[in-house]
């Protein structure tokens, strides 16, 4: 039976939504889209206080952000463009095949820079402002996958030599070649930033635009209308480093910062969310971040059919296809695509009629239109008051065809069949001739055709090629020394730790009038625990808007001071965040042409151990500083326990090649090694970076031992800071102690006199450049066997004494036993392998055997072990100092 009254109730209810719609459509006409969306929120907001419960999304359908009637024209020419990018296609395309002909598996990447071409080339083109136009150019963190493509735009512009592409992933061919991936210190005039770890480009980028802001508005750089660019795969917005920043560009409303997410719903292994939409989550995300989210997922080709879709039908079924089936649909016929996707509606089928299946299949992606891609890019430019992300839809390996388009496989493809290289020569109409089609030649038009000449015209209007890299910028002027002088003399009477020494003598430097201003403080909500609250008030905390609330701590000295001048940059919780900070400063000599000194300090736990990839790409990037790990040492910092307590970094920051790290023990060393490492990295301009812990235990800090100069030694790594007063005794040994751990030495010597074993105590400074200096010398003397050797330094310092050597470190004993094979008489190592304790630092002395005590134990064992005193002596000694020679191994305890 007809149910009458609900049959009226619908009619009424579709002639209300009419009226509804017509209304908008009223409003959108005569007042336009922002009038249009003002009343919406304002009716949205008006139905929220009427307790109405608006469901919420933060998606927007699955169509294009721009309609067609916001786009522009576009101002390019785009024949000519299209076929620039050809060219770059098949030459990106010819260097991995050849490369992998002449030596199978040595890899590289097609499919990535396929599917991206179109992303690049409008940038290239129309956006990326190089270098020489002043202040204004961009950064751009290219996919590390798509360098082929790059070195292809790179060899079209005259820059690199078919040679150089021939040499692609062989650097160590003669003439040179060509780095897998962006790397600067391979490359130190092409790349400026590593991306390939992925995660790692996104969350330097973010960083790097917010340094811009603060180098401008600590006036140290002119106000620039320079953008940052951060290509990226949708695959790697799964690592954490990727999305885990968002939310600061927002927050602090970065409309420099753009990324471009190449969404080919592909990564290495299959679809990203086959069973979902990547774009519409990343659309939630970003936008629930707070971004301006632009999508283009469609080509000019979808404006007709989608003018059609009066009903929203198509838009419907847009956004219920998953990934996996758009992924089917991009390797499959027209036929299935009209039966599979149009054929869910017989009025979809309908608005296809007139296409053929040929038609239907080349309906193109908005990433692969050039018009939709520039609108995007156009938008994104221009927009105001918050970073924007464009998510672009693109087929990866778009244009191999059967080679590999949209297939699984596609990421690893590198060899393609003379078959497969026909069909690219044909789909991108490159004049290969067909008898030297086989060897995959490049192809480079002549320098003054109109491909050629179009391209540098743009480029050169830009600013520029690019990428490129400015390895040459002004040295700094250090003149003052006085600096540095009151650590020299020590502290008298008083006690202090190595961080208050740091934090001391970095509050001197940020009031030095030629360094002040461009060193950067970085922290990580930790200026407390190391005691740098001070600096709050003395040079501010930097805040784009200021301080826009009374803190609670005004009326105090040191109150929490946030200005648009503050100078720490305090990144909250937040290691990586914080070295990508650290990396944005300590490359701006290069990118910014401003030098300027970060010291980043934070837990030291927290350091290599949590964040090394971004420090190895540190290290690639030539980035110059310091980094501080404090609260270093695994027994130094009492209480905190197995999480906290660092006895690693020391070790991890070893394999790191241009990282310089030490251990200092005491005021003077620590100043020694600041005040060298400025002049090497920021007058010498070298590009290496310090890894320095500072450690919290209190102690008397001693001048600077008198008589010979300790300099040398102490940048070494290794330098005898005392000598046994008794010189007659016939007991001797040799004691080297490091850090906080040096004070425990000195005492254990005096203990050792009680023995009658007269010890001299060696500061060690950095085993890690003992360890390079030996191995230096071992290569050395390895490839001039006929030569006078070379002696590493530790074994010229050692190998003359007399006795036996002790080395105690916090950290673990694969330090000292990383050079003990330089000297003639083995070391006897002590440090703190194992798991960290909650406990007071004499207990943790104790349990990790690292305490005066156990110096004087380890050398009377020593000395029982070369027969020079009886064993049963150290039994005494082992109990009288009251150790338990039972007690567990803490290396596995
Ligand atoms: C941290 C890290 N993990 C893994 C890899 C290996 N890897 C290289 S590319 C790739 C897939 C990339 O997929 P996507 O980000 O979607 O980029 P696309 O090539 O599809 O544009 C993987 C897993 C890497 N380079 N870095
Ligand atoms: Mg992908």
């Amino acid at each position: 039976m007809k149910n009458i009254a609900a049959e009226n109730l619908s009619d009424l209810e579709s002639i209300e939504t009419q009226e509804w719609l017509d209304s908008l459509d009223y409003v959108l006409q005569n007042n336009g889209p922002s009038r249009a969306g003002q009343l919406l929120q304002q009716v949205a907001e008006h139905a929220r206080r009427r307790g109405i419960r608006l469901p919420f999304s933060a998606n927007t359908p699955y169509i294009n952000s721009i309609s067609v009637d916001q786009e522009v024209p576009f101002p390019g020419k785009q024949e000519i463009e299209r076929r620039i990018k050809s060219l770059i296609r098949w030459n990106a395309i010819a260097m991995v095949v050849r490369a992998n002909r002449v030596e199978p598996g040595i890899g590289g990447h097609i499919s990535t820079f396929a599917s991206a071409a179109t992303l690049y080339e409008v940038g290239f083109n129309h956006f990326f402002r190089g270098n020489s136009n002043g202040g204004d150019r961009d950064v751009v963190y290219y996919q590390g996958h798509a360098a082929p493509g790059i070195y292809s735009r790179a060899f079209l512009e005259g820059r690199l030599t078919e040679k150089q592409l021939d040499n692609f992933r062989r650097e160590l061919a003669p003439g040179g070649g060509l780095s897998s991936y962006p790397h600067p210190w391979l490359m130190p005039d092409f790349w400026e930033y590593p991306t390939v770890s992925m995660g790692l480009g996104p969350i330097m980028a973010i960083y790097q635009a917010r340094f811009i802001r603060y180098l401008e508005d600590r006036e140290l750089k002119k106000p620039s209308n320079s953008k940052v660019w951060a290509f990226l795969g949708d695959g790697e917005t799964d690592e954490p480093e990727s999305l885990g920043a968002i939310t600061l560009p927002a927050r602090e409303k970065l409309d420099n910062l753009i990324f471009v997410v190449n969404c080919n719903l592909q990564r290495l292994d299959g679809p990203v969310r086959g069973n979902g939409q990547i774009v519409q989550e990343l659309e939630a995300i970003f936008r629930g971040a707070g971004w301006n989210v632009i999508k283009v997922l469609w080509g000019r080709d979808w404006d007709p059919l989608l003018a059609k879709d009066k009903d929203g039908l198509l838009v419907k079924r847009m956004g219920e296809i998953v990934d996996g089936q758009y992924q089917k649909y991009a390797v499959e016929s027209g036929a299935y695509i009209r039966e599979h996707f149009w054929g869910a509606d017989p009025r979809l089928l309908e608005m296809v009629k007139d296409l053929s299946d040929d038609q239907l299949k080349r309906l193109a992606l908005g990433g692969h239109d050039p018009v939709k891609v520039f609108n995007a890019y156009k938008q994104a430019v221009e927009h105001k008051g918050a970073p924007t992300v464009i998510l672009a839809r693109t087929i990866k390996g778009y244009g191999l065809g059967e080679a590999g388009e949209a297939k699984n496989i596609t990421h690893q493809q590198k060899k393609l069949s003379e078959d497969e290289l026909r069909a690219v020569r044909e789909r991108f109409s490159i004049p290969v001739p067909e008898e030297r089609l086989s060897d995959a030649p490049y192809y480079r038009p002549d320098e003054k055709s109109p491909e050629l000449t179009y391209l540098k015209e743009r480029r050169k209007t830009l600013g520029g090629a690019l990428p490129v890299r400015a390895t040459k910028t002004q040295p700094l002027t250090v003149s003052s020394t006085d600096l540095y002088e009151e650590f020299k003399k020590g502290t008298d009477a008083r006690t202090a730790s190595t961080t208050m020494v740091f934090v001391r003598l970095l509050s001197k430097l940020l009031r030095d009038p030629e360094l002040g201003k461009v060193v950067v403080p970085i922290v990580p909500d930790e200026a407390r625990t190391f005691g740098m609250e001070a600096l709050f008030r003395q040079v501010g905390i930097y805040s784009h808007v200021g301080q826009l609330y009374e803190p609670v701590d005004m009326d105090t000295l040191l109150y929490y001071k946030e200005s648009k001048d503050g100078q720490i940059l305090e990144e909250g919780i937040n290691e990586a965040g914080s070295l990508a900070s650290f990396i944005a400063a300590g490359t701006a000599y290069s990118i910014h042409g401003v030098a300027t000194i970060p010291f980043f300090i934070y837990y030291s736990m927290f350091g290599f151990q949590r964040v090394g990839d971004l420090i190895w790409a540190a290290g690639d990037s030539r980035c110059r500083g310091f980094l501080l790990g404090g609260t270093a040492g695994r027994t130094t910092l009492a209480g905190e326990g197995l999480q906290h307590q660092d006895g690693n970094s020391q070790l991890f920051a070893y394999p790191y090649p241009n990282c310089v790290s030490y251990d200092p023990a005491f005021a003077y060393e620590l100043a020694t090694i600041i005040q060298d490492g400025i002049r090497r990295m920021y007058v010498d301009q070298e590009s290496i970076f310090y890894y320095l812990t500072v450690m919290n235990d209190q102690y008397v800090m001693p001048a600077m031992p008198e008589g010979e100069d300790v300099t040398p030694g102490i940048l070494k790594g290794l330098y005898r800071f005392s000598k046994a007063k008794n010189t007659s005794a016939k007991l001797r040994a040799q004691l080297l102690g490091s850090g906080a751990i040096l004070p425990e030495v000195i005492k254990g010597a005096a203990l050792l006199e009680q023995f009658g074993v007269a010890a001299d105590v060696w500061s060690v400074t950095s085993y890690g450049e003992l360890y390079r200096d030996g191995n230096a010398c071992d290569r050395w003397n390895m490839l001039h066997p006929s030569q006078k050797p070379r002696v590493p330094y530790v074994a010229e310092c050692l190998n003359k004494t007399d006795g036996v050597i002790v080395a105690a470190s916090d950290y673990v004993k694969a330090l000292p036993n990383s050079v003990d094979r330089w000297l003639n008489r083995p070391i006897v190592a002590l440090g703190t392998d194992g798991f960290g304790r909650s406990e007071g630092r004499k207990q943790l002395r104790d349990f990790f055997e690292v305490d005066s005590r156990f110096v004087a134990v380890a050398a009377l064992s020593a000395l029982a072990r070369d027969k020079q005193i009886d064993a049963k002596l150290v039994d005494k000694a082992i109990k009288d100092l009251g150790i338990d020679p039972e007690k567990k191994n803490p290396a596995i305890s």
